[in-house]
């Protein structure tokens, strides 16, 4: 492998959670890479072996063990020669979209996570599986994607800037940035039909429905998702 094009391994679980914005710029940057998905039964004999107990790791060039998922994205959006999807002269537009983009995830998390560990929430570890858990967690995720709710105030603001840029990706311009292979998993998570509660038509933004299935046409990746809008 030659300093131009390293010899990249991304490991992760065979899903798409916080890996796929990764995935999606190493192939919108034209990169070569091990896209290695671990089976969940997997993971208890490497957690104790990786740097942070998490996954995903990334190693290059054979090297260490990488973590961190916006790390992940950053470098791959920086191997992009035609330097759009981590555009210098767009620095601000892109992290403030990738903050919003971050933000909405963080918003949705206790939604989430409440139904896989209540303990973190406080909650004793079985709490999930009570009848009072069970309607708590569906409570929250309805009231999320409910008109009106967290789901509608961050479409807007990522539809906000769609329009303001001119109508095609979160910071303009004819290609995507790292920001739009984050912001589009995440949106597509409320469509795929895999979370108990969430209505797989729950996203009525037009602007945003265009918007996802305009990248998801783009030739690098069409024909990659069969499911959600897009598809
Ligand atoms: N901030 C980290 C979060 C990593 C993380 O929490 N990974 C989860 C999967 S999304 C994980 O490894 N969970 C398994 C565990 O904690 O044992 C990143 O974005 O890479």
């Amino acid at each position: 492998m030659t300093a131009e094009s390293p010899k990249i391994k991304l490991t992760y679980f065979d899903i798409e959670g916080v890996a796929e914005s990764v995935r999606l710029a190493f192939t919108f940057a034209g990169v070569d890479f091990e896209d290695d998905r671990i089976k969940f039964p997997e993971w208890g004999e490497l957690k104790p072996k990786t740097p942070h107990g998490t996954l995903p790791i990334m190693t290059i060039d054979d090297g260490p063990m990488l973590t961190q998922s916006g790390a992940m994205l950053r470098y791959a959006g920086s191997l992009d020669k035609t330097g759009a999807l981590y555009p210098t002269d767009k620095m601000f537009d892109v992290e403030q979209a990738v903050g919003i983009a971050g933000d909405f995830s963080g918003s949705w998390s206790p939604c989430m996570y409440l139904g896989m560990r209540p303990q973190k929430y406080g909650y004793a570890e079985d709490f999930n599986k009570t009848e009072e858990g069970v309607a708590l967690i569906k409570k929250m995720r309805t009231e999320f994607v409910a008109e009106g709710g967290d789901l509608t105030t961050y479409l807007k603001y990522l539809s906000d800037l769609i329009e303001k840029n001119g109508g095609t990706f979160l910071c303009g311009g004819d290609k995507p940035t790292i920001a739009d292979c984050l912001a589009v998993p995440m949106i597509r998570n409320f469509t795929r039909g895999h979370v108990d509660h969430v209505d797989p038509g729950c996203i009525k933004n037009p602007i945003i429905v265009a918007y996802v299935e305009r990248f998801c046409a783009l030739p690098e990746i069409k024909g990659r998702y069969t499911t959600g809008l897009g598809a």
